[in-house]
């Protein structure tokens, strides 16, 4: 151990001192989903400095990468957009003898449809998009997303500013795939989002921020960011609708123009470590896809019903998928609920 630590230091002490773009890895993630203990972790422990930068959605990430060098070695893209991303020939496939921890995930996070050999991507955590809510003033608690909806709530609560996701929210309202490929469908939900803009106090990704601060009572938010918030507000509560909702695996991978591959494999192997994937959701609260790092959670996250929802919960969630050309129609609803 102390070996380690002093191999660590030297380490440490000779490369970040260099400073050369061999001893930086770029990770280009979501707000608040890579912990400072995280960071200073790896570069101490491999004398690389980590720098993290955010990005707020999956469209923005995929229109970072396509704008060219970005200079990335490490992003976080979402399911669907891993399957839109290796069509467009931006990651680059994972060498997984240099990834020994893939063997510390479990099955049933592997072999998605969006990477059925998981060539191009290695899951970080899952979770649900579901409502956030201040028990102390939203009451009686929201069982459906209608609540987004509701009059009484008109400028205090907050959308996600994510097209799938929030075009998401109104089909599923409507009685829709969340990955419906209707038009009419389609055309249903932009006008409910259109409806709703103004009681919408805000269009916004980071509802730990928000929610935490009580800038908004209630918000439809990803389940670890609502956690977050009640990390810090304990009367915070998270509930998934009754009409379902989505869920997500978020996913790291290495873009096929990052700079330093190297860094980035072992990076990515240092994540799946059980203890340091532990702290992984012990910072985001979003769930594990490693099963040995639940014994390093306390117990309040180990078995937390909200990370880990029971089946009859788990049975109302549906994933969103890579719509193909169909993706420009939800561009272009976005767009006219943004702009009105
Ligand atoms: N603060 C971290 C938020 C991570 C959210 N993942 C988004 C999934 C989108 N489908």
């Amino acid at each position: 151990m102390l070996k380690r630590m002093l191999l660590g230091l030297i380490l440490t002490v000779t490369f970040l001192g260099c400073g050369g773009e061999q001893n930086r890895l770029h990770v280009f993630t979501w707000a608040n989903y890579v912990g400072d203990e995280i960071r200073t972790g790896f570069e101490s422990e491999f004398g690389v400095r980590v720098v993290v930068d955010v990005f707020a959605s999956n469209e923005d990430l995929l229109a970072k990468l396509k704008s060219g060098a970005s200079g990335y070695d490490v992003i976080m893209p979402s399911d669907y957009m891993v399957a839109i991303m290796v069509k467009e020939n931006l990651l680059s496939p994972l060498d997984l003898s240099k990834i020994p921890n893939f063997n510390n995930i479990s099955g049933q996070f592997l072999k998605r449809d969006f990477d059925p050999e998981n060539r191009y991507s290695i899951p970080y955590t899952w979770g649900t998009a579901g409502i956030g809510y201040d028990s102390s003033v939203v009451n009686p608690p929201p069982d459906s997303l209608s609540a987004l909806w509701d009059k009484r709530y008109s400028g205090k609560f907050s959308m996600l500013d994510d097209q799938r996701e929030s075009i998401g929210a109104a089909l599923k309202l409507l009685g829709y795939s969340v990955n419906s490929t209707d038009l009419r469908a389609l055309a249903e939900a932009k006008a409910k989002l259109i409806e709703q803009k103004p009681l919408v106090k805000q269009y916004k990704n980071e509802a730990d921020e928000i929610l935490g601060s009580g800038d908004v009572v209630m918000a439809h938010c990803w389940s670890g960011d609502a956690f977050r918030a009640a990390a810090r507000r304990s009367s915070i509560k998270y509930v998934i609708p009754k009409e379902g909702a989505t869920q997500f695996i978020d996913t790291v991978c290495i873009p096929a123009s990052a700079p330093n591959k190297a860094a980035a494999a072992q990076f990515i192997n240092y994540l799946l470590r059980p203890k340091i994937n532990a702290k992984v959701t012990e910072f985001t609260k979003y769930g594990t896809c490693v099963p040995a790092a639940r014994e390093h959670l306390p117990d309040a996250l180990r078995n937390h019903p909200g990370i880990y929802p029971p089946e009859e919960v788990l049975n109302k969630l549906e994933s969103l998928r890579d719509l193909g050309e169909f993706t420009r129609n939800y561009d272009r609803a976005w767009t006219e609920v943004k702009a009105k």
